[in-house]
């Protein structure tokens, strides 16, 4: 009996701090799983679409390349999720006459201040339907905060500076992940919780693709190469 006890003790001291790892392991592992790929946006030789030409404003090309390297990659589920990429309010900085960034992810809800930089007046407008807003012209150090309620595209111009032009993607509720890339550079997306979703890819002056993916427990999804076209 004696025995019995000692090889039981043993056979428990054994395996019992192994199992206590492996549980955590397998926890960590299973319920995410990461997304990899790349996008490549389409050598473009014609006029693109652009602001300009919306709001029947004389299209320039000068704006064009300071926006048209950024990539926006957004996950999406079918869950709200309460995620945030954001502690802060994000900048849109008005400066040597650009928007910077051009492309900006924001979440439902969230907030971007409005920075003048330049030493010459700039206003700042958007007609679309996910935000109409107009804080009129205003000269350098001048700031504005602007909560964005409804997702969707806003399209943000200057009534000075008809080549001035910045995208906010306003993201719904169900989106878990976003990224911003420069074509041809890989995207990488750890500790996506396993499920099924839509990748889209946004760029301005492309048009959006989007890929349906499931992600499973510890896998690497690869997705490949996604283009975009004008
Ligand atoms: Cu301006």
């Amino acid at each position: 009996m004696k025995l019995l006890s000692g090889i039981l003790i043993l056979i428990v001291a054994h395996f019992y701090p192994h199992s206590d790892i492996e549980v955590k392991h397998v926890n960590s592992v299973q319920l995410t799983g990461s997304v990899t790929g790349k996008v490549v946006l389409a050598q473009k030789n014609s006029t693109i679409r652009s602001g300009g030409r919306l709001y029947g404003r004389p299209s320039s090309s000068g704006s064009r390349k300071a926006v048209t390297d950024s990539v926006l990659i957004v996950i999406t589920g079918s869950m709200p999720n309460p995620v945030s990429n954001s502690k802060s309010d994000q900048i849109l900085n008005q400066k040597d006459q650009k928007f910077t960034p051009g492309l900006l992810a924001i979440k439902q809800n969230e907030s971007v201040r409005i920075v003048n930089s330049d030493p010459v007046y700039h206003n700042v407008f958007s007609l679309s339907n996910t935000k109409k807003f107009d804080v009129g012209r205003r000269p350098k150090g001048e700031h504005y905060t602007v909560t964005f309620d409804k997702p969707g595209v806003v399209d943000v111009f200057c009534d000075i500076h008809s080549n001035m032009h910045a995208v906010i993607h306003v993201l719904p509720p169900d989106a878990v992940a976003w990224i911003k890339v420069k074509s041809g550079d890989p995207f990488h997306f750890a500790e996506i919780p396993a499920g099924s979703y839509q990748l889209t890819v946004y760029a301005l002056g492309y048009q959006e693709a989007s890929v349906n993916i499931d992600v499973s427990s510890g896998d690497e999804n690869q997705i490949g190469t996604i283009t975009l076209n004008s």
